[in-house]
């Protein structure tokens, strides 16, 4: 029975009408209420049925497609749907055509773990109202420049966009950053892009979203910020950089956030190095009302100074390192250095001391020479004999 899930009390929910019989019924009733209320047709005819693989609220204006090895997103959905949920498919691509009728109610649209590998040119177009998308999970490798476009310069409505964990690797960064960049997305309030993977973030990433209040960048593999990356920002609420394998953070990057008044920093969970090159870090820490915990942020190097909490560090306490590893470095190349003269002063030695059987050596080796310079002389001659070049290169082996 297709609706056993369901609570027949209920009847909210409709199933896709996959057996005959019932979408026999289902005209056969339409029929019948045709003949007595010729008014209602108009409705029951704009009315398409739920896809087979999906379940469907019309008092909810709701689609779930979940888990049902879907490859692409289906054909006929209600018109009335105002939030679509296909998970747990294989949709590998979404091209301009995945969304073939114009759906001006969709509002939320849930596309996370599908495999997803490609996102077309202005795949979301015929989706004129989508305001949550939700790309997480995914295996994303090719995005085109222009896949949020909507179509030539208008804006698009989307504000809220999930790319958690949607990255095929960390260099598909540059696919995003193109198409932030070209989207349109003016309206854009919140962008996930946590669990990435990501190492840096291209310059200019974010210069295209004038409204973004929300930017989570967690759990990803950051090791520094560049100067103006934030920049634009203006409307900038939250920043999420927990776990990462942030070192420092640079004067640039704290003049971007000091611009930003209303801004809210997570720093906690990262791998920072309490050196002298930190100071201007801790000055600002100590300063600043963004960063709400900062006593939970950690030194992780040098040795001695890990888990110490950066607010209690001690500016005096800094070291500035040459690395050891330099350091070793340098007392090697001194030490090589000194080996090698060592051994050219003994080569000199060794040659003063032979100069005579040096002597008789290069007197055998002229000799030597000059006898077979008269061999080659010899053999030149034969060789330029035409009549016997055949014979000589035919037996010169
Ligand atoms: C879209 O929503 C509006 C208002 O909620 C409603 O009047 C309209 O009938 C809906 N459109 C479709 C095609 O269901
Ligand atoms: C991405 O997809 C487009 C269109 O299918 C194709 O032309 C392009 O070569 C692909 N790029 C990569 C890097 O795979
Ligand atoms: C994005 O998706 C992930 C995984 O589905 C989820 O944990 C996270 O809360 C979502 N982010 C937002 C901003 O909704
Ligand atoms: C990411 O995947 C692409 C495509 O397979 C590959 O060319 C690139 O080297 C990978 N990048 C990293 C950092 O592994
Ligand atoms: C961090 O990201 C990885 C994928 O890169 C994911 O598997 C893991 O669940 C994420 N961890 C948290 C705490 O979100
Ligand atoms: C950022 O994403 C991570 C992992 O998805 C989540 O745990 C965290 O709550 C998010 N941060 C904010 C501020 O929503
Ligand atoms: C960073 O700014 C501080 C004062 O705000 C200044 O003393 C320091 O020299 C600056 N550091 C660099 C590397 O510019
Ligand atoms: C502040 O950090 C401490 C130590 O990591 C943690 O136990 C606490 O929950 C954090 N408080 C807030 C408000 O995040
Ligand atoms: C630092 O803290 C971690 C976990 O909190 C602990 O495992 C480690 O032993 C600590 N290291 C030092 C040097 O105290
Ligand atoms: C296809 C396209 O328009 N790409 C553009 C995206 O934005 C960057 C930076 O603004 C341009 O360099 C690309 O040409």
């Amino acid at each position: 029975m297709p609706s056993s899930r369901v609570p027949p009390v209920l009847g909210l929910w409709r199933r896709g009408l996959g057996q005959g019989s019932d979408r026999c019924r289902s005209l056969f009733l339409v029929a019948v209420l045709l003949h007595a209320l010729g008014s209602v047709w108009s409705q029951s005819e704009q009315q398409t049925p739920c896809p087979t693989s999906c379940e469907c609220s019309d008092l909810a204006r709701t689609v779930k497609c979940v888990n049902k090895n879907l490859q692409e997103v289906p054909k006929k959905l209600p018109s009335y749907v105002k939030n679509l949920f296909i998970t747990y498919n294989h949709i590998n691509s979404l091209q301009e055509e995945s969304f073939k009728e114009v759906l001006t109610n969709l509002t939320n649209l849930g596309l996370s773990n599908n495999h997803l590998q490609e996102l077309g040119q202005n795949t979301f177009r015929n989706l004129p109202g989508l305001k949550h998308l939700d790309l997480s999970s995914n295996k994303l490798a090719n995005i085109s420049d222009l896949s949020f476009q909507v179509g030539g310069d208008l804006s698009s409505p989307l504000l809220e966009l999930n790319l958690s964990s949607s990255l095929y690797n960390e260099s598909m960064v540059f696919f995003v950053a193109g198409a932030l960049q070209n989207g349109s997305l003016q309206n854009l309030r919140e962008l996930d892009l946590s669990g990435n993977n990501l190492m840096y973030l291209p310059t200019g990433m974010f210069s295209s979203l004038p409204s973004l209040e929300h930017l989570n960048l967690s759990n990803n593999s950051l090791v520094s910020l560049r100067a103006g990356l934030f920049s634009n920002l203006e409307r900038l609420e939250t920043l999420d950089l927990r776990h990462n394998a942030l070192k420092n953070l640079r004067n640039a990057t704290l003049l971007d956030f000091s611009s930003q008044p209303g801004l809210s920093v997570l720093l906690s969970d990262n791998s920072w190095v309490c050196d002298c090159e930190i100071e201007p870090f801790l000055s600002w820490l100590k300063d600043t009302k963004m960063v709400k915990n900062s006593s939970s942020l950690f030194c992780s190097y040098p040795e001695k100074m890990r888990n110490v909490s950066l607010p209690s560090v001690k500016i005096s306490e800094l070291e500035c390192f040459t690395f050891p590893s330099d350091s070793s470095l340098q007392t090697s190349y001194v030490f090589l250095g000194l080996v090698l003269a060592l051994i050219g002063v003994i080569f000199l030695l060794v040659l003063y001391l032979n100069r005579k059987g040096i002597k008789k050596w290069i007197y055998n080796i002229r000799d030597a020479c000059r006898d077979h310079m008269e061999g080659y002389h010899y053999r030149y001659e034969i060789n330029a004999d035409p009549r016997l070049t055949n014979l000589s290169t035919n037996s010169d082996v």
